[in-house]
């Protein structure tokens, strides 16, 4: 007799004439490793209220700032935050934190605890906490913390004792004697990212059971030299044994120079021991206009794998992944083609354009998304800085050499300023601005389908799950849309609190997190308290 699993399987498979779809873990920013902000998840609710607990299956309490999007893998869920509503008494204070929750219910399972850079508040904005998401291979948890390190974690914590080679994570989260609050935001101090600097052993804080449980770690900035500005915002992309990481190099506190024009702006690390392998040769560094924020993307081209990244000077790369673990030193990334976001903009001096609204250099914040040998860019002026242009482009991802002039497929003017990945499906490109709009668009010709004027800015990025599309606002406003050619405002909630997260779906919930909580939404849930 056939199990009632296999009746299901073949269902789907009759039913749906395609392999099956089912449901699946969230373990990286975007789908693996295209970035597109596509789930394959079915299900999920067209609506939610957070008065009756509606669709609710469980919401879990987070600090006060969270810029980082939910990572679902295994059975739990990673997100980061900073500790204005600390989960342990001993940790007090500004940190970055990242939170590490049972996927069923909610509850806290481990956290990391970073002390914050108090060298200089432009180093690790205060209370930012830890912005980037996290990325999930195996049992190991890959981010940027906010001092700018990549970090190794174990999945399972310190459940299963202290995990070497680094051992030393009393040290790495206990604060300097007479820490406090930074100094003052003065423009022009000079200052330089100093170590962390530990107390001594006698007064460190111990390591327990709810305490991260670190493997290794690389320091961007004693590594490769970066200057670290407002906080790290890093997708780490795994790709065979390799790691591939922008770097968070960026301005100092003038906003008008760069202190360390040599630091790469990708490195690749070997992810079994966190060593330096690779890092880009393109004298990125002085042309960067704010900080170096935009994560690298992958996809085989005509059978030949690349890697996709966005510079901090607007300029579009595809590399040659490393194939070779070299021994001595560290490798150049092979170039395959590049592509000036915005050539009509400045190229020397871009600095002297900072706080100019009207003209001036592009950065790119979004992931570059591959679909279908073409790439989908969003980029213009600095939200912060620059002016506010900004445009998606689509761009031939099959060229090489330098292709700014011969690549371009298609261009769409955006209203103000993009933080977004376009999320590309069933034909479509969607992708939300700082000017209040979502926006649909033809992905053949990019030709205007439809847009939507929402309530705050988009931080987050559209995603697009089961036939629909979730996007929260900077004014805690959340909109569910039909993800399809005409335009269809299934739902909006009103949260009240402001969302930088991209909602992501994982077996069968999706979850949206707000500056202070996280949301697990189901079909059929009911809530039943705050975790
Ligand atoms: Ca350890």
């Amino acid at each position: 007799m056939p199990s009632i699993k296999s009746i299901v399987l073949a269902a789907l498979w009759t039913g749906a004439g395609v392999l099956p779809v089912l449901p699946a873990d969230q373990p990286q920013w975007g789908q693996a490793w295209s970035r597109n902000m596509v789930s394959a998840e079915r299900g999920l609710p067209d609506s939610f209220d957070p008065q009756t607990g509606a669709n609710i299956k469980w919401v879990a309490k987070l600090g006060t700032e969270t810029h980082s999007t939910p990572i679902i893998a295994d059975g739990r869920i990673y997100i980061g935050t900073n500790n204005e509503e600390p989960r342990d008494p001993r940790h007090r204070g500004d940190r970055g934190v990242l939170m590490c929750f049972d996927e069923n219910t909610g509850d806290l399972l481990w956290q990391l605890v970073v002390p914050k850079r108090e060298e200089d508040p432009y180093f690790d904005w205060p209370k930012t906490g830890i912005s980037s998401p996290v990325t999930v291979d195996g049992d190991r948890v890959y981010l940027v913390g906010n001092r700018g390190e990549v970090l190794c974690l174990d999945a399972r914590g310190m459940t299963d004792g202290n995990d070497g080679p680094f051992r030393n994570e009393a040290a790495h989260m206990s604060p300097p004697t007479n820490s406090g609050a930074p100094p003052k935001m003065v423009v022009g101090a000079e200052i330089s990212p100093a170590p962390h600097s530990p107390p001594p052993k006698a007064e460190q804080l111990q390591p327990g059971p709810t305490d991260a449980d670190i493997l290794w770690v690389f320091d961007l900035v004693a590594g490769v030299g970066i200057w670290p500005h407002d906080g790290a915002h890093s997708s780490v992309l795994v790709h065979g044994d390799y790691l591939y990481v922008n770097t968070g190099n960026g301005v100092d506190n003038t906003h008008k120079r760069i202190r360390r024009p040599e630091a790469p702006s990708l490195v690749v690390l070997d992810k079994r021991t966190g060593r330096l392998v690779a890092q880009d040769d393109e004298r990125i560094g002085p042309h960067v206009v704010h900080a170096t924020w935009c994560s690298p993307s992958s996809a085989e081209v005509n059978g030949r794998p690349l890697i996709f990244f966005a510079g901090g000077n607007g300029v579009v790369y595809a590399f040659e992944p490393v194939r070779e673990r070299l021994l001595n030193g560290a490798l150049k990334l092979k170039k395959v083609f590049q592509f000036d976001f915005d050539p009509r903009a400045p190229k020397e001096d871009v600095h002297r354009f900072s706080g100019n609204k009207r003209e001036g250099p592009s950065n790119i914040y979004g992931l570059p998304v591959f679909h279908q040998s073409r790439l989908y860019v969003g980029g213009g002026g600095d939200i912060w800085w620059g002016k506010n242009e900004a445009w998606l482009k689509c761009i031939d991802a099959t060229k090489t050499g330098d292709i700014t002039t011969n690549a371009l497929v298609w261009s769409y003017p955006l209203g103000r300023h993009v933080m977004s990945t376009p999320a590309i499906y069933d034909g479509l490109v969607f992708i939300a601005d700082c000017g209040r709009t979502v926006h649909c668009v033809d992905a053949k010709n990019g030709r205007p389908l439809w847009t939507h004027e929402i309530k705050g800015e988009a931080w987050a990025s559209p995603y697009v799950a089961d036939g629909k599309l979730y996007l929260g606002t900077r004014s805690g406003d959340f909109y569910i849309f039909a993800a399809g050619r005409e335009k269809k405002l299934i739902s909006s909630v009103e949260l009240r609190t402001p969302i930088s997260a991209t909602t992501t779906a994982a077996n069968g919930t999706l979850y949206l997190a707000t500056m202070t909580h996280l949301y697990a939404l189901r079909q059929g849930g009911v809530q039943q308290k705050t975790r």
